[in-house]
Parts: C-alpha cells; structure tokens; sequence
C-alpha cells in the first residue's frame, strides 16, 4: 500500500511479530500499543492483530504510517502450524524477529527457521534482543545492524524497534 506524507492518508503496513515461545512477542505488542506490561505467563493460542498509528521521520519528511502487528503464538513455529507461519509471512511488509537475549538458543533457532522460509533478504527484517533488563550491563555487546536491545519490561527501545522497522518500510518506496 503506497506512503502518504503526513497530513494525507495514513499508509497501512502490516507486521509480523516472529519469536519462539515466551521470548516476549505480546508484550512488545501491549507495551507499544497500550503502555502495558503483564509479568504472568499465558502463552498465545491465536494470531491477535494490534493496531497503532506512528508519525516516522524519513528523509526530510514525516510520513505517517498505521502498522497492524500480528502477534504469531511462538507454538506456530513447531509442528503442522508452520505452513500458517509461512503464509503471514509471505503477506507481511515486514517483520519484527524477537528473541530473549537471555537464552542464546532463542536466536538461534529463529534465524534457522527464517533461513529455511526464504524470507532473509525479501523482507525487511529488525531483529529485537528482548529481556535486556534481565542481561547484565557488561554481558551487553554491539549488536549487528538492524538488531536491538528491547525491553517490554521497562519499555526500553520499543518505540525505537517500531520505528526501525517503518524506516526500512519506507527504503522500500
Ligand atoms: N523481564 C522481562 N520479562 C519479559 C519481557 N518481555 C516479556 N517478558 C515476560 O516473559 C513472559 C513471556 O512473555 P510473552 O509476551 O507472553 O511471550 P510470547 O513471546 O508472546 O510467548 P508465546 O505467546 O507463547 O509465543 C511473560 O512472563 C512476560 O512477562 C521483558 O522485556 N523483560
Ligand atoms: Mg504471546
């Protein structure tokens, strides 16, 4: 769908939100849809669609963009659900990878998935670090580009991780 500078019609992008369970996928979400944090535990059963509407700098101008963020249940990636997974992908403008930065294999395991669905390199893809309030300061490291730090927790570089993902949107006109 085409981007409207701001002022003219908002440009609808929709989102994926890809992790394995409990990496923090809904909370990125409620963080940034609704200022909301919930610490207990209930793992997605459905795909739940949020909506926010962002103003994004880009180039000298503001572009306003209305992201619809799929909220994929980490349980999709294993077993027959996948070929569901596939199909969100294949639709989406973009997607945001989110793994816990706490648990290696998280990342791991995503990256293989990513690489098999042949997405890396069709799809803008911003890789999300979440739990960072969980990793000691000194164990944090440089990430590699489009790759950040996140904390639904305490809401640390989630505006940003949204924003990042719209800009590489918008590289894409
Ligand atoms: N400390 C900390 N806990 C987090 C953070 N993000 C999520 N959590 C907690 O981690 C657990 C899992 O969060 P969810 O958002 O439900 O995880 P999910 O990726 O949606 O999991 P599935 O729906 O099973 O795919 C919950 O107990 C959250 O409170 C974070 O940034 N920091
Ligand atoms: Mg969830």
């Amino acid at each position: 769908m085409p981007f409207y500078c701001m002022g003219a019609t908002a440009s609808l992008q929709k989102i994926c939100l890809l992790g394995l369970p409990e990496v923090g996928k809904t909370q990125i979400a409620k963080r940034y849809t609704s200022d909301e944090f919930e610490r207990g535990y209930f793992s997605s059963l459905a795909v739940k669609i949020y909506k926010r509407g962002t103003n994004v700098e880009y180039e000298g101008k503001t572009y306003t963009i209305v992201n619809f963020i799929w909220d994929v249940p980490g349980s999709y990636l294993h077993g027959g659900a996948k070929q569901h997974v596939l199909s969100y992908l294949d639709k989406a403008s973009g997607i945001i990878a989110v793994y816990d930065c706490t648990k290696p294999n998280t990342v791991g395991e995503l990256e293989q998935i990513l690489k098999e669905s042949k997405i890396i390199g069709k799809k803008p893809i911003i890789f999300a670090a979440n739990k960072a309030d969980l990793l000691p300061a000194d164990k944090r490291h440089t990430l590699a580009p489009n790759r950040i730090y996140t904390s639904a927790k305490t809401g640390e570089n989630i505006q940003e991780l949204f924003i990042m993902l719209n800009r590489l949107l918008l590289d894409k006109i």
